[in-house]
């Protein structure tokens, strides 16, 4: 967010709800902000609808947080619970038609390219499990197979929390939901490993419960993206109410992912490990 990309009409700013105003006069972006600084901006207006304990609120709070370019950034999005908060940060922000994403971004990112040949601007899809793994899939490896500067970011609370509880692909095995009453029968998809052998050069696999290595992941992703190739950050971000736990245990949820099928893990080639070298970001032990 930045003063000089949200102005609102003056005709209707009186209209806007106080909140509103206080993140588009205060907000986070004119300085740069890492996850340390929580607490002292807002990334999206606290009357945001996600149920208590969202998960999928959390990451993309920690994620909004950790952009290195806010005020040059545009976030993609689609449909799922993932779109509530973004629509309510005070960031450049596109939905697309359910699972287009990556196809958008790729277009939106090849035209700022050609309109802004001297400034970075960073294009970020943010989108649910559903999005990526499921409708979106092909848009999303193809964008991976063409090399597409762009960064793209799983919310994976393991369902369709929007809809009211379906099957996604990255639903573990056996986890029966409101509308998979006998259990899902294959394993989660494994995007994070595809991601690697299809065209990222970056791709990181983190939960909410750690919410640094989250922000320094996104940060390296997005960097990464505008020079040397796509990026992949997927977020375990747990949903209380479809996955069926108390909403003050969303963190110890996420803690508990890191021990089954969770673990941080983070891959980078050779080139991207260099470019952000260059950039001065050491690259951190896990
Ligand atoms: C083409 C199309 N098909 C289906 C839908 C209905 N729909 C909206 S959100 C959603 C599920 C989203 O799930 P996910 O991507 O996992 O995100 P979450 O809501 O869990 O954050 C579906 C099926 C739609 N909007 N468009
Ligand atoms: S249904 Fe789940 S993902 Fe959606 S807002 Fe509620 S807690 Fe968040």
């Amino acid at each position: 967010m930045s003063k000089k990309i949200i102005t609102p009409v003056e005709e209707f700013r009186d209209l806007l709800p106080d909140e509103y105003k206080e993140l588009v006069n205060d907000g986070p972006y004119n300085e740069a902000k890492t996850v340390d600084d929580l607490g002292s901006f807002k990334e999206i207006t606290e009357a945001h609808p996600h149920c208590a304990g969202c998960g999928v609120a959390l990451g993309i709070r920690l994620g909004l947080a950790s952009l290195p370019k806010p005020q040059d950034t545009i976030v993609i999005g689609t449909p799922g619970c993932s779109f509530f908060a973004l629509s309510q940060s005070a960031l450049n922000y596109s939905c697309t038609a359910f699972g287009n994403q990556n196809s958008v971004a790729s277009g939106l990112k090849r035209m700022l390219k050609l309109r802004f040949p001297q400034t970075h601007k960073d294009v970020v899809v943010m989108v649910g499990d559903g999005g990526v793994a499921d409708i979106g899939l092909d848009y999303t490896l193809h964008s991976w197979f063409r090399g597409e500067n762009i960064t793209t970011v799983m919310l994976d609370n393991e369902v369709y929390g929007n809809t009211g509880g379906q099957e996604s692909g990255m639903t573990v095995k056996g986890k029966v939901l409101n509308m998979a009453p006998t259990g899902k029968k294959f394993s989660k998809i494994p995007v994070f490993e595809m991601a690697k052998t299809s065209g990222c050069v970056y791709a990181v696999k983190v939960t909410v419960a750690n919410a640094r290595k989250l922000g320094t992941a996104l940060r390296r992703a997005v960097l990464i993206a505008r020079e040397v190739g796509p990026t992949y950050v997927q977020i375990y971000t747990p949903c209380p109410t479809n996955l069926k736990f108390p909403p003050n245990q969303t963190i110890a949820v996420a803690k508990d992912a890191e021990k089954t099928h969770y673990a941080y893990e983070e891959y980078i080639t050779d080139e991207a490990s260099a470019y952000l070298s260059g950039l001065g970001e050491v690259k951190e032990k896990s």
